[in-house]
């Protein structure tokens, strides 16, 4: 029977290390500053840091970079209800995921300083005042000059939010970077004039996103003849297929020429992502995108202007095993990460967060 040499075993024995003590001093660093502010990093359940990823929640937004938000909606969901807990669902899965970013190298809490900003409050059962509520919330966020992630809620949030967004920068229209299995460009036939399927229609109207700088990735289904406006009004679209026949380098490639350095709005749809991986969505469809092609979209985005980012259409009602939250919490963790690239870039240092 081989054995190992006295003198590799002794070897070995030195480098076993204790807990959290590791051979990257900012890592140490890290782990010192935050578990000293109760971040904690086993499996145990209890987290003291109970916001996204352990942020910290803050209200005062002085010297924040990136605020965090969940905004609870799915009054404007056509399909089945239940994304109102997805920020829920969403912030639970993320206390296990983090501090480190693989491909980066980052640690997001030491680039940048991020907080939870809570929840988006509920003040009515109703469509038109809720989305009004959201775009308060992003208008104060975007006047402290946070960069904004939002954890919907469906996708009607993502009009609140550009609301916001756009107010805050003398009525900017923004670029935007759409991933999603629909163009959300349909027309209204009754009912509110903003909804799920239309958001990208009506954010177009108000002049909060500009169509001709606008890219719609993932498009597939059964639904493709409600889209003529987005092909009507210079929006371009690269369907599911494209996806797969041309690969993402082309995506990326294609996308930063449409939506080019100027002020870029990140929105993901996670029933762009195929059924077999997503489930856990209003409008499941089948013959989509993988996780990690998503992933290689946003980590290809690194070099762009992005001021704002979020996840949308995650609904708990159909995730019964917590299998496609924890994908889409992964995915989420990209975004925060993106981010966190672009805002370390503009600053020029870090700015780490404090507990
Ligand atoms: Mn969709």
């Amino acid at each position: 029977m081989p054995k190992l040499s006295p003198e590799k075993l002794a070897h070995y024995k030195t480098l076993d290390r204790p807990a959290f003590d590791f051979e990257d001093e900012s890592i140490n660093d890290f782990f010192a500053r935050s578990s000293a502010a109760g971040v904690r990093f086993d499996n145990a359940g209890f987290f003291p840091q109970s916001g996204f990823f352990q942020a910290p929640h803050k209200s005062d937004l002085t010297d924040v970079d990136i605020a965090i938000v969940g905004s609870p909606l799915d009054l404007g969901a056509i399909g089945l209800a239940g994304g109102r807990h997805g920020p829920e669902a969403i912030r639970k899965w993320s206390h296990v995921m983090g501090p480190f970013h693989d491909d980066s190298g980052n640690i997001p809490f030491q680039q940048c300083h991020i907080a939870d900003y809570g929840d988006v409050p509920w003040s009515a059962t109703d469509l038109q005042v809720r989305l009004e509520d959201i775009a308060t919330v992003f208008q104060t966020l975007g006047e402290a000059g946070c960069a904004t992630l939002n954890c919907g809620g469906e996708h009607t949030t993502a009009y609140g939010v550009l609301k916001g967004l756009s107010k805050a920068n003398n009525d900017e229209a923004f670029g935007l970077i759409h991933i999603d299995a629909h163009c959300d460009t349909m027309a209204s036939w009754g009912g509110d004039a903003v909804n799920d399927g239309s958001v990208f229609r009506q954010a177009v109207l108000q002049g909060f996103i500009d169509p001709e700088r606008t890219v719609q990735i993932g498009i597939r289904g059964r639904s493709n003849f409600l889209w003529d406006f987005s092909k009507e009004s210079g929006m371009t679209i690269i369907t599911a297929d494209e996806v797969f026949e041309k690969g993402v380098p082309y995506v990326l490639d294609k996308a930063k020429e449409i939506v080019g350095l100027d002020k870029t709005y990140f929105s993901f749809d996670v029933d762009g992502l195929c059924s077999t991986e997503m489930m856990a969505t209003t409008g499941p469809e089948p013959f989509g995108l993988t996780p990690r092609q998503v992933r290689d979209m946003i980590l290809g985005s690194y070099d762009l202007n992005i001021i704002g980012a979020d996840m949308v259409e995650f609904n708990p009602a159909r995730d019964p095993s917590g299998a496609f939250a924890n994908v889409a919490t992964g995915l989420y963790w990209e975004l925060l990460n993106l981010l966190t690239n672009v805002r370390r870039r503009q600053n020029g240092k870090d700015n780490p967060t404090q507990w």
